[in-house]
């Protein structure tokens, strides 16, 4: 999208396991800095919801804890940002794997200004989870190990590949949610506006 491009946004990836507190924090960070909140979770759900050709194949991919085509997703993120009129995004849960990341990269020309890594147990994420209690189709035992597995398998070598960049920065998660935002702060303080 030329427009986008243009105008040079700042995109911030939050990544992190499946319960490590990403949408919590996304939260917490919006109230206090001037960012527009996208979470590839939500947006694809909201996709299912529109009854869209797509989304019974995106409600599947989500039962099945598998991570939906990049085209789709990507799609409906540069849809977003367009409609937010901002041009400070944080992008919650994208990208889940290494294809996601190089196809964002190439259709959108943005590369991220950092990454917010939550670093969490698996135990700890499979507790909030478990007790999440939203009636969300992914929240079950069976589909959260299968998101654990892809994340160990997919998602942190996104991590990696933004670690030998000197692009992530690690949080420890496994912290209540005000002590976590803390850490949060220091890194969106005033360096970074
Ligand atoms: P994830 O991105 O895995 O995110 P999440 O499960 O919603 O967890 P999050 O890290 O945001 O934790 P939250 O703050 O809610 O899931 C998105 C889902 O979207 C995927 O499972 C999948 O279904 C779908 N999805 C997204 N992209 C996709 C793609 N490309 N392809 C396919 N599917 C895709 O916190 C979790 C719980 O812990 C909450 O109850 C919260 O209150 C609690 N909590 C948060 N911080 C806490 C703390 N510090 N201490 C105690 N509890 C805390």
């Amino acid at each position: 999208n030329g427009s986008l491009t243009e105008k040079n946004p700042t995109v911030v990836f939050v990544l992190g396991g499946p319960g490590s507190g990403k949408g919590t924090q996304c939260a917490n960070i919006v109230d206090n800095f001037q960012y527009t909140h996208l979470s590839a979770g939500d947006l694809l759900r909201a996709e299912i919801k529109s009854g869209s050709e797509n989304g019974t194949m995106i409600q599947n991919m989500i039962k099945e804890g598998k991570i939906v085509p990049s085209e789709v997703t990507i799609k409906l993120l540069q849809k977003a940002m367009k409609e937010s009129g901002n041009d400070k995004f944080l992008i919650d849960g994208f990208p889940r794997n290494e294809e996601n990341r190089a196809a964002f990269e190439k259709v959108t020309g943005i590369e991220p200004a950092f990454v917010l890594f939550f670093d969490c147990p698996e135990e700890e994420m499979e507790r909030r989870l478990l007790s999440r209690n939203q009636g969300r189709e992914d929240d079950n035992i069976e589909t959260i190990r299968k998101r654990f597995k892809v994340f160990l398998e997919s998602s942190l070598p996104v991590i990696n590949y933004y670690d030998a960049k000197g692009k992530v920065r690690k949080i420890n998660a496994a912290r209540s949610v005000e002590e976590v935002f803390e850490t949060v702060k220091g890194i969106f303080g005033p360096k970074n506006e």
